[in-house]
């Protein structure tokens, strides 16, 4: 726990906020500045927003003596990130009306639309409500979208995956009538005191929350990763438990020894039925256990490795009244999606797994993308479901339609061959919107990719699945310390290079070298590709084969996070 006894300032925002109210609703009036208040601005997370500002243009508009370049994002709350195609076109006509015109598909499966100003937000999430979805604790300090695996390659179990999700995400939603007051113009409740919240309390939690769940054999939500997870155990095509995972994490600091990314630890086996009361009993433990004094050690996974594991599982079976039984092995064959293309479920329906670079939906030359995802919407003859490889699966597609849909996807020049390694890469949004980032992501991605291709394509390796993720800093947004070969910003034009994660999604990446630029990357992979073409085994991953070749050293050398190492020497 941290040394100090001092909340930390959210804390006392939070406290003061009247149940997340603030003064978000004056904010929005002032038409003074295109900001609003920074206490706010932690408040309006949880109503699904952040404000930014446009990097790109900081120092012009600051040698010009304005304003930062104020904007707002907007993220949507999509459990399983199934949506309909009434709802794509409401998104695809917001961001037009309101945002930068494209759409982002995140990590997460759901939508972003960024560059809005103040006096459009209001107008932008009232019209996420119109089309039966919305923002509500899409961030901030409390559960945040529930992920659940997006193909369904069997429908009664997926479908079964995705009513829990669905049924954990409203059960962990906020109770405060500020989101409908605020943004909805709902009735203003006399007294915000009687509103109860009864799994968060007045402060809600320490940090943000996650969950997912898998269903087997995919990990595309990288369950490992989640603060909270469920893993679908299966008998004779049933759903017959889920194996509870907890205290996955990606976020640390470079150079902060006290944090650590971590993969989620096994709880054991809950009844279907038990789930969304196991799924309160994990959060209310992280409520009343995870350190409020320092937002650097409040996540759940530091809450596990403070209690112990087998004492944090007491105390969820103690919450939870139940008992959680041994897990059975868990196999699952990666955790990226599934190859791009067409699949059939086991009731012959059809699914169009379509490559999104970076999840960035957009009309770019020959590759029609918004143009294209809009008339297959307008056809009314798929599903969207986003998922969480930043990818879009157009989905529930009945055989006599599937002719048609095909056609709109080549009259867009959306059906194009990928390369294994470009499908499975991911690449946060970084510049020029977020705040936090160091390096650039999304907008350097294709760039890079290009280089590695050529590489692999110099090795005999063009064919192979390798899974590569980008990040501008090292808060983990794209998961990058589970793929196999990930770059995490630390400065612009400079790395840090990591190898060795496993193709399933369950071990971390090791640190490789530190603050490289492209030049000395290439140099590395080359290097790495060769050994890798050349003594690597039949269908061995380059994950595996770098740690078996000992280029990326185990935890015991050292080479592991120093947080980490740290972690797992004081443990017990
Ligand atoms: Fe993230 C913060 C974008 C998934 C870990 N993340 C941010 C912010 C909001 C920056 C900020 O705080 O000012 C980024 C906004 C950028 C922008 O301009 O849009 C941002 N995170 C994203 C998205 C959009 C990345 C993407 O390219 O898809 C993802 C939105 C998911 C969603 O729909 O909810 C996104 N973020 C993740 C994930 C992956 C996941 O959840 O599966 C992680 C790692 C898992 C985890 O939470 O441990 C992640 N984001 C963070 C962190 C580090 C948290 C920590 O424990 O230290 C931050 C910074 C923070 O919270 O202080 C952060
Ligand atoms: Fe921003 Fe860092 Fe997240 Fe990328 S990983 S979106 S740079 S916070």
């Amino acid at each position: 726990m941290s040394k100090s006894d001092e909340l930390s300032a959210v804390e006392g925002i939070k406290t003061r906020s009247r149940q997340l109210r603030g003064t978000i609703a004056e904010g929005l009036t002032d038409q003074i500045t295109g900001a609003i208040s920074d206490d706010d601005t932690q408040l309006i997370k949880f109503h699904g927003s952040y404000q930014q500002d446009d990097r790109d243009l900081r120092a012009e508009r600051r040698e010009q003596k304005l304003e930062p370049a104020w904007q707002f994002m907007v993220r949507a709350r999509i459990p399983g990130g199934l949506c309909t195609p009434a709802q794509w076109l409401a998104f695809d006509n917001i961001a037009h009306e309101y945002a930068n015109g494209t759409l982002r598909l995140t990590t997460r499966q759901t939508f972003q639309l960024h560059g809005i100003l103040k006096r459009d937000l209001k107008p932008t999430i009232a019209a996420i409500n119109r089309a039966l979805l919305d923002t509500l604790a899409a961030c901030g300090d409390v559960n945040r979208n529930v992920m659940s695996t997006t193909l369904p390659a069997s429908r009664a179990v997926h479908a079964e995956a995705l009513d829990l999700a669905r049924r954990i995400s409203a059960h962990l939603l906020p109770k405060s009538g500020a989101y409908h007051e605020i943004w909805l113009d709902g009735a203003k409740l006399v007294d915000t005191a009687e509103v109860d919240e009864p799994v968060y309390g007045s402060t809600y939690l320490p940090r943000k929350f996650k969950i997912g769940l898998a269903v087997p054999p995919d990990n595309d939500v990288d369950v490992y990763s989640q603060d909270l997870g469920f893993i679908a155990v299966l008998d004779e095509g049933r759903i017959t438990g889920y194996h509870v995972v907890v205290g996955g994490g990606m976020g640390v600091t470079h150079g902060d020894l006290a944090t650590w990314p971590r993969v989620a630890d096994g709880l054991g086996v809950c009844t279907p039925e038990h789930a969304v009361t196991v799924a309160e009993a994990v959060v209310t433990t992280q409520r009343d256990h995870g350190d409020r004094t320092n937002r650097k050690h409040a996540r759940l996974k530091y809450t596990v490795d403070d209690m112990g594991l087998d004492a944090f599982r007491a105390e969820v079976e103690r919450r939870a009244g139940i008992r959680f039984t041994p897990a059975p092995p868990i196999h699952f064959n990666d955790n990226g999606d599934r190859p791009q293309g067409w699949h059939q479920d086991d009731e012959g329906y059809w699914h169009y797994m379509l490559y999104a670079p970076s999840g960035r939906i957009r009309d770019d030359g020959p590759w029609q993308a918004l143009s294209g995802l809009r008339a297959i919407a307008a056809s009314g003859e798929a599903q969207f479901r986003l998922t969480a490889n930043q990818n879009v699966l157009l989905s529930d597609i009945s055989a006599a339609d599937k002719a048609a849909v095909d056609a709109l996807l080549r009259a867009h020049g959306l059906i194009t061959t990928v390369s294994p390694v470009r499908h499975l890469a991911l690449a946060c949004v970084g510049l020029p919107t977020c705040a936090l980032a160091m390096a650039e992501s999304e907008r350097y991605a294709p760039e890079f990719l290009g280089k590695v291709e050529a590489l692999l394509d110099e090795h005999g390796l063009a064919g192979t699945p390798i899974n590569l993720r980008i990040t501008g800093c090292p808060n983990g947004c794209a998961r990058p310390f589970l793929a196999e070969i990930a770059l995490v910003g630390k400065a612009p034009g400079r790395y840090n290079l990591y190898l060795g994660g496993a193709r399933d999604g369950s071990r971390l990446t090791v640190p490789f070298r530190d603050n490289i630029t492209e030049a000395e990357i290439l140099a590395e992979l080359t290097t790495v590709f060769a050994a890798y073409a050349a003594g690597r085994n039949a269908g061995e991953s380059l994950g595996d084969f770098v740690r078996r070749a000992g280029i990326v050293a185990d935890i015991h050398t050292g080479q592991q996070f120093a947080g980490e190492v740290r972690r797992l020497t004081t443990a017990g």
